[in-house]
């Protein structure tokens, strides 16, 4: 998309020179990469909502640790390939601005190349819409425009800032299926009560509701996830001893965010026959606690 944009959506760079999106509205801001759509930062009512690693990375090609990178079409590892990307390839690739307006929004889209088709045997198209207003918005959309059938996985990856995880809390997921992947987890912990982070925490729930909350005392803040045609939530925060292994991180840098994944995983990765589409939806609403 060549022609000029709205006032309130400009082309910047982000620290790597990458391309990005800036959308603004009253006092807020969004930011958007290129690469892999992925929303960078959303500054609303003076602070920060999305966190961001402490020795960020931007390089082509690959996603920041932070902000909402996207996942598709697998989720994690590769069920049996260890040299295809975790998380899929969506985030590594360049997107295409294919539409602005002074709402504002942005979208952004992504097609089926050699290169895809070489790791995922399918022609798609995925479309990122993301909204800045009184909360942040952002549509997944994917099309199957093949002639087969195919299966995804598909996650918005988003880190929040909680200034304290140990005093921070998930509300809605109470008493649902779960499977906890994490390494070292807590040995135990009352699937009856809201998610708290005693140890490293990394839990796929199903079946989940629309609406989730994320209470962050420390900030005084509640973030409202409120999501459309997403039937997975993970959470996830790595502790101390997996976050030493991670990219981009600082040793302290567990204690300050965690991850409440808006999905569709596993048993509820999405099936598309030729010509169909679904679209996942989410907004993110940040009030005083
Ligand atoms: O969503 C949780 C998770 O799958 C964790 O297991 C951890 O790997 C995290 O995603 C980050 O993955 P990344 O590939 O971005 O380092």
């Amino acid at each position: 998309m060549s022609e000029r944009l709205p006032a309130n959506v400009k082309r910047a760079q982000d620290p790597g020179g990458r391309a990005l999106l800036r959308l603004e509205h009253e006092q807020d801001a969004a930011e958007v990469s290129l690469c892999g759509a992925q929303v960078l930062r959303w500054q609303h009512a003076g602070g920060e909502v999305l966190w961001t690693a402490s020795q960020p990375k931007y390089a082509a090609g690959q996603p920041v640790r932070g902000g909402v990178p996207l996942v598709f079409p697998w989720f994690g590892d590769h069920a049996t390939d260890p040299k295809l990307p975790a998380h899929g390839f969506a985030r590594n690739r360049t997107w295409t601005l294919v539409h602005a307006n002074d709402t504002p929004e942005v979208v952004l889209e992504l097609t089926d190349d050699e290169a895809t088709r070489a790791m995922w045997p399918h022609s798609f198209r995925l479309r990122l819409s993301v909204v800045l207003g009184a909360k942040l918005r952002l549509g997944l959309t994917v099309e199957n425009t093949g002639g087969e059938p195919f299966a995804f996985e598909a996650a918005l990856h988003s880190y929040f800032v909680v200034g304290d995880v140990r005093t921070a809390s998930v509300h809605g997921l109470e008493g649902l299926p779960c499977t906890e992947q994490a390494a070292e987890p807590e040995a135990q912990w009352d699937r009856a009560q809201p998610l708290r982070f005693r140890a490293e925490t990394d839990r796929i729930f199903q079946g989940v509701p629309e609406r989730l909350e994320l209470r962050s005392p420390a900030l005084a803040r509640t973030v409202t996830l409120l999501a459309r045609d997403a039937r997975s939530a993970i959470v996830w925060n790595p502790w101390p001893a997996k976050t030493a292994k991670l990219s981009q991180m600082a040793p302290d840098d567990w204690q300050r965010f965690c991850c409440v994944e808006t999905a569709n995983v596993r048993e509820h990765a999405v099936r598309l026959g030729a010509g169909e589409a679904h679209r996942l939806a989410l907004a993110i609403a940040c009030e005083p606690a």
